[in-house]
């Protein structure tokens, strides 16, 4: 039998398991286009504006994907509501009702540009990933073929940069304010980063343009947190069965969340305090805290525990070894590198983490966490690894994940399997190159610069890594059992 469908029009059918709104859709306005509407966004700054709705009717979402099409296509029809399962024993249910439109900019860009140009929009979220973002070193990737098409033909953009600043362009032109863009992605510096990337980009056609941005815009910085494993058919099944409707994608995630918020907004902001949000005038730190304990010691889980066959976090947790190779690495040689931080016990945090990691309810694949490996081991494992050798402490611990990656690309290159990585068919070539010499197969991957500039040059570092590589041997689940209990 075929369900209806979630809707406003359904809204009023849902058990009374099932959290209902707290606002009355119809009262609330788009004041934030939000760029990158997947399940992560979805499960954590969406609720967040869902918690703040009913208090202040201003701040709903335009959810806009830039490319692909599937999550407007499977919202649109239920007028953007979706559920939200908080995973902890059995699943919490409650219904979303943050999003008020869905867009997808590669078939809707004039509406996309039309709302950023909107004045009631104030405020523009990104959560596009790491690769999203198309960086260089310190400012935009112009190679990148979406910079490069985009500055091409800067007012029909597809790239995050692209439609940020062609947004900006319009306002420019039509005497509205700025809006702040804020990145919510795991990188250091998030804000600092895209607004460098921004304004650089901008600079390439319309100098008058990029010096506007310049003085008008803001970019705050953010840590943003809280565990969301993919959707999966389970999932479905289980929301469709409590909610007597169909959901076509509803999202899943940890109780815990945590949005840590620089508070520089150029043109008003959402009452964020009152939902919980943290804003400070200065977040350094707390972003480097969290991609270092939790996002590092997450990719480490992920090459250590794929290579052991492993499946989810919390099984990786569950094999001795490799979770007391975890702690040891977060307690003894992540956490010395981090800064003493007002109000922050980093042991406590590890403490905090571990059980985030360990808990039962929530099946997060390691395979999900091993997407983008190129994009990931530099935020979150390299830094470390050279801040601890500049403060003249061993790194051999910490070159372990990093060599296991190595091992991950060359094992999955021999077996013919596509990497999810931007930098996927580099990786297979080189991959297929490497033949278990350490010093070899370490020198072909380091000569990958995007990921590895910032180490390459640093010989001490380069025999780490070859030596936890050479200590990884084939890397067989035996293997990886002997180089846990050795290092
Ligand atoms: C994970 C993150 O998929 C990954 O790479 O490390 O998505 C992680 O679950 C979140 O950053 C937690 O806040």
């Amino acid at each position: 039998m075929s369900l209806p469908r979630l809707s406003d029009d359904t809204l009023a059918a849902l058990p009374p398991t099932v959290a209902r709104l707290a606002f009355d859709r119809a009262d609330t306005r788009i004041g934030i286009v939000h760029l990158g509407v997947g399940a992560f966004h979805r499960a954590h700054q969406a609720v967040y504006i869902d918690d703040l709705l009913a208090d202040d009717p201003d701040w709903a979402i335009c959810g806009v994907s830039l490319r692909n099409p599937d999550v407007r296509d499977a919202l649109r029809p239920q007028d953007g509501l979706y559920t939200l399962a908080l995973l902890d024993g059995g699943p919490t249910l409650r219904v979303i009702g943050a999003l008020r439109e869905v867009l997808c900019a590669a078939d809707e860009r004039d509406a996309v540009l039309a709302r950023l140009a909107y004045p009631d929009v104030r405020l523009v979220m990104l959560t596009v990933t790491e690769k999203g973002y198309c960086l260089s070193a310190d400012g935009v990737d112009l190679a990148h073929p979406d910079i490069a098409r985009d500055l091409a033909t800067p007012a029909s953009p597809s790239s995050a940069i692209g439609v940020i600043v062609a947004g900006l362009a319009l306002r420019r032109a039509q005497g509205l304010p700025a809006y702040t863009v804020l990145s919510c992605d795991n990188l250091t510096d998030n804000g600092g980063r895209l607004r460098r990337a921004v304004l650089q980009y901008a600079r390439q056609f319309d100098t008058g343009l990029a010096d506007w941005i310049d003085a008008h815009a803001t970019f705050p910085r953010s840590m943003v947190d809280s565990i969301t494993p993919a959707t999966d058919d389970a999932l479905r099944a289980d929301v469709d069965a409590a909610l007597g409707l169909h959901d076509a994608w509803p999202v899943q995630r940890e109780p815990y969340a945590q949005w840590v918020v620089e508070d520089a907004f150029c043109n008003g902001r959402p009452p964020l305090e009152r939902v919980g949000v943290i804003l400070s005038s200065d977040i350094a730190g707390w972003d480097r805290a969290k991609l270092r304990l939790l996002n590092g010691p997450h990719s480490a889980l992920a090459y250590l525990g794929r290579l052991l066959e492993l499946e989810t976090v919390s099984d990786a947790m569950r094999h001795p070894a490799l979770s007391a190779f975890v702690e040891r690495l977060m307690r003894e040689d992540i956490a010395p590198t981090l800064g003493a931080m007002d109000g922050f016990d980093a042991q406590a945090y590890i403490g905090a983490i571990l059980e985030r990691f360990r808990n039962p309810a929530i099946r997060h694949r390691l395979g999900q966490i091993a997407w983008d490996g190129s994009q990931k081991i530099p935020v979150r494992l390299l830094g470390t690894i050279t801040d601890a050798r500049a403060a003249g402490r061993s790194i051999d611990r910490l070159c372990l994940p990093v060599a296991a990656w190595m091992h991950f690309v060359r094992r999955q290159a021999q077996a013919g399997v596509a990497l999810d990585d931007p930098m996927a068919d580099r990786l297979a070539s080189v991959g297929a190159t490497m033949i278990v010499d350490a010093r070899q197969d370490v020198t072909a991957i380091l000569a990958l610069d995007q990921v590895f500039d910032a180490v390459v040059n640093d010989a001490r570092i380069g025999d780490a890594l070859v030596r936890a590589y050479a200590v990884l041997g084939d890397a067989t689940p035996a293997d990886v059992e002997r180089a846990l209990a050795a290092v």
